[in-house]
């Protein structure tokens, strides 16, 4: 009798057993489900999905080991259009353009009002960038834009102070990129003698605050020059280089030089480009522009586009109108300053970039929002 209930005691147990690890089943299998669905609904632009990018042979990759291209618009100087760049319309360009990146280009020449002649004034609005794209969860490229003063030692004390400064403010922030300087120039302007020395300097100070961060080096003659620096890179770990393109001034004889580059396993980053030549007005080369574009999305290259303004210069991809509009309709002849600044305040809120984009803005717009991640 004994032995027959501990049979049934032992029988109901197996079976209590059986229908418990079924329920697990069934609940692991939900799960399952969810991260599908989950996933289908993942934002894989963000920083939160990519996290610290880092580099791979001549690849960007993300975390998880996926190879990422980053898209997006450079500023113009900030100096010049300090209120044109503003968290709603990095917002609307992230949600209506497909945008994962953006460029502060932060002129450094004093003689164009950039950084050295009022550091604390331009570090400001570059904080204040980085904050809003940290808030969109976007990556952030921070650039040190050298360009009259093509030298970068010029000012390397001064560059110095300012990423020691910025990365370890930012030392936990994988959203910020470091751009080093610009574009380096002229016929005295070297990679072996000047650059490389200087990115060595400035590398190691943003490295010993931040050391997973990620590093764009310009490189000689605008950025043209790759082949020399593709020779003899830097030792540092995620360094991107940069090559710049104006589509009616740079053709095959500059992408040639990208393929050395990617069969020498040196990464490369499209950080500046434009439709029309290299002086940034002028005529618009749609064509050439697309097929550059095709090109650099062939090869999981970066890009971004100069530029997000609305000078009056075929480069910018905003109509002139784009913040003044609310004069226009004031419908009044007397202007009181004040109620001119609050209206301009409070239009530039409701502005739709999408209302007030030039031909060139139109062509990225379609360009840039083309095959995202
Ligand atoms: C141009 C601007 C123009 C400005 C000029 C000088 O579009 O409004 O007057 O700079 O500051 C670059 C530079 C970038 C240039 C751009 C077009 O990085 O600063 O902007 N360009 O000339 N390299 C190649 C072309």
């Amino acid at each position: 009798m004994k032995i027959k209930i501990s049979l049934y005691i032992i029988i109901l147990i197996v079976i209590g057993i059986s229908i418990m690890a079924g329920c697990t089943r069934k609940e692991e299998f939900s799960d399952n489900n969810a991260d599908i669905i989950e996933n289908q609904n993942i934002d894989k632009s963000t920083v939160t999905y990519n996290g610290w990018l880092k580099t791979e042979g001549a690849n960007l990759k993300n975390e998880n080991g996926e190879i990422v291209q980053l898209k997006g618009l450079s500023s113009h100087g900030i100096q010049w259009f300090p209120d044109l760049v503003n968290s709603d319309n990095l917002k609307q360009l992230k949600e209506t353009w497909g945008m994962n990146v953006f460029r502060i280009a932060m002129y450094t020449d004093p003689n164009a009002n950039g950084y050295v002649a009022q550091p604390e004034q331009l570090k400001e609005q570059v904080f204040s960038l980085v904050e809003a794209a940290k808030d969109l969860d976007m990556y952030v490229i921070v650039d040190w834009h050298i360009l009259n003063d093509n030298n970068p030692q010029t000012y390397q004390s001064q560059s110095k102070e300012f990423f020691n400064e910025l990365s370890s403010k930012y030392a936990n922030t994988p959203n910020v990129i470091y751009e080093i300087c610009n574009e380096p120039n002229g016929n005295d302007v070297k990679w072996n003698e000047n650059v490389k020395p200087y990115a060595e300097d400035i590398i190691a100070t943003i490295r010993n605050n931040n050391p997973k961060s990620l590093i764009i080096v310009g490189t000689p003659d605008w950025c043209k020059d790759l082949k020399n620096v593709a020779n003899n890179k830097l030792e540092f770990e995620n360094v991107v280089y940069s090559c710049h393109f104006y589509a009616g001034s740079h053709g095959e004889l500059l992408q040639e030089q990208i393929d050395y580059c990617i069969e020498k396993n040196v990464p490369v980053f499209v950080s500046e480009c434009g439709i029309t030549d290299a002086s940034g007005s002028g005529e618009i080369y749609a064509d050439k522009f697309e097929k550059w574009i095709n090109f650099l999305s062939e090869r999981n290259i970066s890009w971004l586009f100069w530029s997000f303004c609305n000078k009056q210069e075929s480069s910018s991809i905003l109509k002139p109108e784009y913040n003044t509009s609310s004069f226009n309709n004031s419908g009044s002849n007397e202007i009181n300053i004040n109620e001119v600044a609050d209206s301009v305040e409070q239009n530039k809120e409701q502005l739709d970039i999408n209302d007030y984009l030039t031909e060139t803005g139109s062509i990225v717009k379609r360009l840039l929002s083309k095959n995202n991640l």
